[in-house]
């Protein structure tokens, strides 16, 4: 059995749908996922949304010891968070950055990504169907 690639979620994307739906569209974060299932296949995936960055940290450490991939979209912390940085730093497989929005078309402060400074690839401006298109690419990878 392959080690599962983890598919991780930052802050007020539980709100997927609802949130400002003029920039990241009506689909809810459960349609993504069940859409990043329909992809997966046999490959094994671990989907989730968390609010908290220590979570989201424990879930990196995680990964390190348990997955082959990681694709993350760290929401507002992409641009806050070293200690997400470092631990993203210790995983030994790809690492894919997602956003739902193209990033660099909005305000100045979502122009500066911590995060991209160990991604192996930056996915920004699909909306939703970016999941899938991620673990498609990332699934090719291995
Ligand atoms: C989601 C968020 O919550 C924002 O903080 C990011 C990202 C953009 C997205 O487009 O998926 O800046």
């Amino acid at each position: 059995m392959s080690k599962p690639i983890y598919i991780l979620n930052g802050p007020n994307l539980n709100r997927l749908g609802k949130r400002e739906p003029e920039i990241y569209g009506k689909t809810t974060l459960a349609e993504v996922e069940a859409n990043c299932r329909a992809e997966a296949g046999t490959q094994p995936i671990e989907f989730r949304q968390t609010n908290s960055e220590t979570q989201l940290i424990d879930w990196i450490h995680e990964a390190i010891d348990n997955g082959s991939g990681i694709i993350i979209n760290p929401a507002a912390y992409t641009f806050t968070s070293i200690a997400i940085l470092d631990a993203l730093k210790q995983f030994p497989g790809p690492i894919f950055e997602l956003h739902i929005s193209n990033v660099h078309r909005r305000e100045e402060i979502y122009h500066h990504s911590l995060v991209s400074k160990i991604a192996t690839a930056v996915i920004a401006g699909l909306g939703p169907n970016g999941y899938p298109i991620a673990l498609r690419a990332m699934k090719q990878m291995m």
